[in-house]
């Protein structure tokens, strides 16, 4: 595995001294993915945070590092204007004026190059290479271009904007066309992964579906175009929650928190920002209302102090040394004029600090003041959270900050809305006990469960499809679930061998878990609500080994026969494919005699060769073989393969089409599809708006859920059956 970020884990320190050296900085994205980089042998490739030098790769903890140059001039270019005075201001709803420079983008493409040239170097085989945030957007297509064969996933730390906004770009285009290079395309909120989704409509009409876009790949010479699958869904960061929360518990962080309090003449409230000195964090706000309040006489500098950490940043944009100047005016005034010899109003601190101290400041604030005007996440309220085991403080957080989309038992506000923030401070400062620690306890709860490891463990199973997926459902699934139940016509769409039934050596014996059909049952019996079993095995033997209530809708061979209330309907094969279908035939049964074990299974419109029956290596030779000889002896055969079959058609109709139709059948208003097969992934693909992917198992899925089984499944289905039953109730009593 490789990460490809802007800088490296690792810093080159040259001291005044001269000595020099190597030093980390633990960031939470080193955190989080130091284990996995160890454990897959990892590279990680960066800047290492010096102009004009170049260093060799080393290993450092573990993980080997591969320093990529950049020159004083590309510093300039590359990195202080394209990257922050271009796109920062304008993913950040151009709260500043964004500066478009032509050769500002040229260096931004050619070290993109670099960074992806020093990747396709480093990749093995089918690596999986993960490019993190805004500087490196055309790393994805570079990449896929020189390495096809490479696993690219791409995460994007701040927000994406609206296509109103987005669409100023001068380089709009190239920069979609560079993210569309990875699989799967990371964000921080559902929004931001819309705002994409919607820009890559707006420029490129490409088919977007829920989570997934299809994008048409390069046609090689002699191939047709064919269209590859990227996801593009939320997957919002998080921090080392624990070992913030370890920090926090040291009895000398805790002595020094109250020093802290006591340095400041211990007044009643403590009020706390932590922020870069950024003008998207809103720091102007929050001290023009801290100031009002002050003014209004609702606070009281001897009660109250606003601690500001403003750790300096971009100090070489001039937007950065503006907003500086402003804020240290402004600092400067509201001491001038409210405070005492005893008590300051604001205590501004220009400066970075060790992460105790930073604990230490979280545990001595009653009152934190997350008032960004626009963030991607923001980490500050997640630690703040996560430091707060006395389940005491008050966070006052922006809806303009992703994590609103989680810690909904802060404060929100808007930060435009100066005399909102002002009661919302004020609301903070008086809150009772009880209250302080009811919302505090539900806060820690989620940033507890939704930890850093989560966040890259959910984003390298999406990619990879590999992971261990834990027992019974997520929280995070079972309400995504009591959610679908209370839209108004439900569709539950379900495969069947592996995912209701277990899988088993004769297909004939496979039967649903009693649990399933239980819940399949009551799920059935609901008002407005319908159940469909898409299947690749033939009706005629789904309806056997299924045996499924009355009312369930059925879909075979792969969507070419159907059962819907009229009855049952097959896809009428033309005379050539009829033709065709005889000659597939005799094909197929050529390879079955070849190879003792394997079995062949007619369907309407194609065949299957199954080769559970056979030794792995068996399996592969006659799979192999059928292949071949199919592929040269007829044309135009769609090819599926399952989990030890083959399946060949002449028509080529896919779960995803069965899917929709079923959707549009049963009018469903939102809709669940859960299957474990390769050949599931075609109906993931079709799910619509808020309807819900379940993948059952192991293997790449372009589905946003997994569960291990059908056991899982089951218990799924019960949990979706009683939330239906609860909302059918709610509705009935309003009547
Ligand atoms: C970008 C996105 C997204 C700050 N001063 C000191 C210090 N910090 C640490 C904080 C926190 C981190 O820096 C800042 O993270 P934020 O998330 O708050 O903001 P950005 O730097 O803008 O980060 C943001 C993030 O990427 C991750 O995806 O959440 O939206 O803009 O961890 O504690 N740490 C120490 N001393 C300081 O003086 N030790």
């Amino acid at each position: 595995m490789i990460v490809v970020s802007n800088r490296l884990p690792v810093d080159y320190v040259e001291q005044p001294d001269g000595s020099a050296g190597w030093r980390s900085s633990p960031g939470g994205l080193v955190t989080a993915l130091e284990p996995v980089m160890r454990a897959a042998d990892g590279a990680w490739i960066g800047w290492a945070g010096v102009a004009d030098r170049e260093f060799d790769p080393f290993e450092n903890d573990g993980i080997s590092i591969i320093p990529v140059p950049l020159s004083e001039s590309e510093l300039e270019e590359y990195y202080e204007g394209f990257s922050n005075d271009t796109l920062w201001p304008l993913y950040h709803d151009v709260i500043a004026p964004p500066t478009y420079h032509r050769e500002w983008w040229d260096a931004y493409v050619r070290v993109n190059r670099r960074f992806a040239e020093a990747a396709a170097r480093a990749a093995s085989d089918g690596a999986v290479v993960w490019v993190q945030d805004y500087q490196l957007q055309l790393v994805p297509k570079m990449l896929r271009e020189s390495r096809p064969d490479l696993v690219i996933g791409f995460f994007n730390h701040i927000p994406f904007p609206a296509y109103g906004i987005y669409s100023q770009l001068p380089w709009r285009r190239q920069v979609i066309d560079g993210l569309l290079g990875a699989d799967v395309i990371g964000f921080q909120r559902t929004a931001d992964a819309g705002n994409f989704s919607r820009a890559v409509r707006r420029l490129h009409g490409y088919p977007t579906r829920g989570n997934v876009i299809e994008v048409p790949n390069e046609p090689r010479p002699g191939d047709e175009a064919d269209m590859r699958r990227v996801v593009a869904r939320a997957f919002p960061i998080s921090i080392d929650a624990e070992g913030f929360e370890e920090i926090a518990r040291r009895p000398d962080v805790q002595a020094r928190a109250r020093e802290i309090r006591e340095s400041l003449g211990n007044p009643e409230t403590v009020m706390l920002g932590v922020d870069r000195l950024d003008y998207t964090k809103g720091i102007r706000h929050r001290m023009k209302a801290f100031g009002e309040l002050l003014r209004d006489g609702r606070i009281a500098v001897q009660d109250a102090t606003l601690v500001q950490v403003a750790s300096p940043s971009r100090e070489r944009v001039e937007t950065y040394r503006q907003l500086r100047d402003e804020i240290e005016l402004t600092v400067g005034r509201l001491n001038g004029d409210y405070a005492t010899l005893g008590h300051q109003a604001i205590a501004y601190l220009h400066h970075g600090y060790p992460r105790e101290e930073m604990v230490a400041l979280y545990l001595a604030a009653d009152v934190m003041l997350v008032t960004a005007l626009r963030d991607g996440m923001n980490l500050v309220a997640k630690e703040y959270v996560a430091c707060r085991f006395d389940n005491d403080g008050v966070l006052v957080l922006s809806e303009f900050a992703g994590a609103s989309d989680e810690l909904r038992q802060a404060v929100l506000v808007n930060p435009h809305d100066i005399e909102g923030l002002k009661d919302a401070i004020i609301e903070a400062v008086r809150m009772p006990r009880r209250e302080r620690s009811r919302r505090m306890r539900a806060l820690r709860r989620r940033v507890r469960e939704n930890d850093v490891a989560k966040w890259s463990a959910s984003f390298l199973e999406t990619l990879t499809g590999s992971g261990i997926i834990k027992a019974g459902l997520t929280d995070q699934l079972r309400d995504a679930v009591a959610e679908l139940a209370t839209t108004e016509r439900l569709l539950v769409a379900l495969d069947f061998d592996g995912t209701i039934a277990p899988l088993v050596e004769h297909p004939h014996d496979a039967r649903a878990t009693e649990r399933a059909v239980a819940a399949i049952e009551r799920l059935v019996a609901l008002p407005d609500t319908r159940v469909a079993l898409v299947s690749g095995r033939a009706l005629d033997s789904l309806a056997e080994v299924a045996s499924p209530p009355e009312g369930v809708l059925l879909s075979g061979s792969h969507g070419v026969e159907l059962k819907l209330d009229s009855g049952p309907i097959t896809l009428d094969l033309r005379d050539a494919e009829l033709l065709k279908l005889a000659q597939l035939t005799r094909v197929v049964e050529e390879v079955v005699a070849a190879h003792p074990g394997a079995r062949v299974e007619h369907k309407p419109a194609g065949l299957a060769l199954h080769t559970r029956g056979l030794a792995s290596t068996a399996a592969t030779a006659a799979q192999l073989d059928a292949r071949e000889r199919v592929a040269a002896q007829l044309d135009g055969i769609t090819v599926r393969s399952g989990k030890s079959v083959l399946e060949f058609s002449v028509r080529s109709t896919d779960k995803g089409e069965s899917f929709t139709r079923m959707r549009q059948h049963a009018g469903a208003t939102g809709a669940i599809y859960l299957g474990d097969d390769v050949t599931d992934e075609d109906a993931f693909a079709a799910l619509e708006g808020e309807d819900l992917g379940v993948k059952v198992g192991q293997g790449k899925s372009i589905a946003p859920y997994r569960v291990r089984n059908p056991d899982d499944v089951a218990e799924l289905l019960e949990h979706l059956a009683s939330a239906r039953e609860r909302a059918a109730e709610g509705v009935s009593r309003w009547e």
